[in-house]
């Protein structure tokens, strides 16, 4: 029996050693707090003013000139550091102002920092300025819950992860009532400029409050945070303004860390294959950088399978004289058959276990989910328009959307000229499994984006491959490759001869591979029996030797798994030092534009893939960066999102590693262990790899 403990607990609480151990204010955290980014040489002066870089131009869109009339001809920005200026200047950039400033969609680390630079600038240029936080999101400019920013708010938080100081949300601001409302809050509340630290969308919505608050003289600054990396800009000739939003460094080296982790145990239990899905709602960006950070087995990149021809299928059309539009893109089917024959070449070579990254927006890239996708965008919008409600509460089990779905394609019959969705729509996708099917059907965002983190993808993909494997196993096609050495030993210790039963049981057998491969035919320890009574190697009433049978079962594949799912974790991470430099920089960025009278621009570092002493603080206009998207059934104007571009120096790496990274060869993984995050230093692998390989892609190219 234990022994009974003595301590008086309240006593104990309060030892001093004992509150070291169970103190929150932890030394890590202490360092963090205490940490100051370096700032880029310009913001070393006591002033800025901003200088046209026409030399960059953007190919407009007609409906963003139409819709954003006060801020389209908005030029790049150059921030300049001033050591003095005319009074006039100085007047201006010193004149006292109230700014506001709101954090929208998803946390990204390093959100923190772009208010504490924000915050550090403003007081140095006139300590009267004042800084009001939104609170939960654009939902807090229309509820006008704010709070006054003040420093020991700003310490509390420095170089900290997380959106916790003002929270954040995902209400968009975008209705004629809605605008109305922001621009009497801003103005009740004596706002002279607003700052939007948000994504695509939010960097939407900052563009049109932009252009609703130009006549009021309030200006708009946008900052270009996910973790998803989607906002990078280029101009037209393809000169990188922006090569990477705030909080994708961070997310990535988080994930990586979990997944090299994972290689780690894989490789030591060796007897799973771990799924894992990795955040980023439609790009591959984080996929393919973890992938560059851990080289794990297999990576799927989305906008690969996109750009995926099926050079057999369009042949046979051809031949046939028809079009099969199915050979562009990869399907679900032709995917899952590309991860089995992976699986399948590792297990060859002994090695049942592995890890897959898929990123989470991967199915957007499949052709016939993406239709799916659009059609029931298109068919709730054009619900909850028609009837004024929302679609998600008048059905609210699967089973009544699916009714209602079915009485779509009955009427499809009646009128073809009205069928989003007709008979063959409903057919198929009554033939994917109901949790998919209630995945696609989930209520869409604010922003009436599909929400791919609800969808169990990896569930989906996994199915498959479960499937097909299964298949191949039937017909003999899956094996686990055993070692000859192991073999021998184990029938000789049983003083059985291997060469009596080995032409029997391997169909490489006395040849050099490394690895035997039990033949097709060997299915089950009947077909086992049938083939070794046939080939007279045991009478027809023996019975299979059991250590025959022994080596019978190490040739038979059990494909196990674990499924994990990357995305808020790496959301949540304290900031590298990478993101920390970066976003405190764009904050005083973010003052260097207000200060100089810019509405409409995107804060920004150019040079951001080379080293500190190169980068280069900029302002880009946001409206030239818009094009029209669906959304919500209906194209709308919208910040262009950026995929992970197939002919990029990154993505070619990956491409050519991928075969060796797999590894189906006799020997040992080539995984990367890319370690913790690191807050100091500034090496290669401090910013991200594919930053990095695109620069010295660039640069051998130049
Ligand atoms: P942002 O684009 O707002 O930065 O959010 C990105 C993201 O983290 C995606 O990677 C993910 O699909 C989505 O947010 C999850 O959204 P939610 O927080 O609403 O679950």
């Amino acid at each position: 029996m234990p022994a009974k403990s003595t301590i008086d607990l309240n006593l104990f609480l309060k030892n001093p050693k004992v509150q070291s151990v169970t103190t929150s204010n932890t030394s890590d955290l202490q360092e963090r707090l205490k940490f100051k980014p370096p700032v880029c040489e310009v913001f070393n002066h006591p002033y800025t003013r901003l200088e046209n870089a026409p030399q960059y131009e953007f190919q407009i869109h007609p409906a963003a000139k139409e819709q954003l009339p006060n801020i389209i001809n908005n030029p790049v920005e150059k921030i300049i550091g001033l050591d003095s200026g005319d009074d006039d200047h100085k007047n201006t950039y010193q004149q006292q102002k109230n700014i506001g400033i709101v954090f929208s969609g998803g946390p990204a680390p390093g959100g923190h920092n772009v208010i504490a630079g924000l915050y550090d600038a403003m007081k140095k240029a006139n300590p009267d300025n004042r800084l009001f936080g939104f609170i939960l999101g654009p939902e807090g400019i229309l509820e006008s819950d704010i709070i006054e920013l003040n420093q020991d708010i700003i310490d509390a938080h420095r170089n900290l992860g997380g959106f916790s100081m003002i929270k954040t949300g995902r209400t968009k601001i975008d209705s004629t009532d809605k605008m109305n409302m922001a621009r009497e809050n801003c103005k009740k509340l004596n706002i002279d400029a607003l700052v939007i630290v948000g994504g695509d969308d939010s960097n939407t919505n900052a563009a049109f409050l932009a252009q609703e608050l130009y006549g009021d003289g309030i200006q708009v600054i946008g900052v270009p945070k996910t973790i998803d990396g989607d906002i990078q800009v280029k101009d037209k000739n393809g000169a990188v303004l922006c090569a990477m939003s705030f909080g994708f460094h961070t997310a990535a080296r988080a994930f990586a860390q979990n997944i090299s982790n994972l290689c780690s145990d894989s490789s030591s239990d060796v007897k799973y294959w771990h799924i894992c899905k990795v955040m980023g709602r439609v790009a591959s960006h984080l996929g393919m950088e973890v992938a560059l950070q851990v080289h794990p087995n297999m990576c799927l990149i989305g906008e690969e399978l996109a750009d995926y021809i099926d050079v057999k299928r369009i042949e046979k059309a051809k031949a046939e004289k028809t079009t099969d539009y199915t050979a562009y893109g990869m399907t679900l089917r032709h995917l899952s058959r590309v991860i089995c024959n992976a699986i399948v070449r590792r297990a060859e070579v002994g090695k049942n276990y592995g890890v897959i990254v898929i990123p989470e927006g991967i199915l957007e890239f499949i052709n016939e989910i993406q239709v799916f996708i659009i059609k029931l965008n298109t068919i709730i919008a054009e619900y909850n328009q028609t009837h004024d409600t929302d679609f998600h509460a008048d059905f609210v089990t699967l089973d009544d959307k699916l009714d209602y779905l079915r009485r779509l394609a009955r009427f499809s019959r009646e009128d073809t000229n009205l069928s989003v969705w007709n008979t063959r729509d409903d057919d198929l996708f009554n033939d994917i499994p109901a949790f998919f099917q209630e995945g696609l059907l989930i209520e869409r965002d604010s922003h009436g984006n599909f929400q791919f983190s609800q969808v169990e993808t990896e569930k989906v993909i996994l199915g498959l491959v479960q499937d097909y494997l299964k298949i191949r196993q039937e017909q003999g096609r899956y094996k686990i490759g055993i070692k000859p050495e192991w073999y021998h030993k184990t029938l000789k210790k049983e003083g059985l001869d291997p060469d009596y039963y080995g032409p029997v049981l391997f169909k490489n057998y006395n040849t050099n591979d490394p690895f035997l491969l039990a033949r097709d035919s060997l299915v089950s320890k009947k077909t086992l029996n049938q083939e070794l009574v046939k080939k007279q190697v045991i009478g027809k009433n023996d019975g299979i030797p059991p250590v025959i049978q022994r080596v019978f079962k190490a040739t038979v594949p059990k494909f196990k798994t674990q499924i994990h799912f990357y995305g808020y974790d790496g959301r949540g991470n304290d900031p590298t030092w990478f993101d920390c430099t970066y976003t405190y920089n764009l904050g005083l960025t973010v003052f260097s534009l207000i200060a100089n009278n810019a509405t409409g621009q995107m804060a920004a570092i150019k040079n951001l893939e080379k080293n500190l002493s190169d980068w280069e603080p900029i302002g880009i206009p946001i409206a030239p960066l818009m094009h029209l998207e669906e959304r919500k059934g209906k194209l709308a104007l919208v910040l262009e999102r950026t995929i992970v571009d197939i002919e990029s120096p990154a993505f070619k790496v990956v491409k050519a590693m991928r075969e060796k990274w797999l590894a189906a060869v006799p020997g040992p993984d080539q995984y990367r262990r890319p370690g913790p995050i690191r807050f100091s230093g500034n090496s290669v692998d401090s910013k991200p790899l594919a930053l990095t390989l695109n620069n010295l892609g660039r640069k051998t190219e130049d």
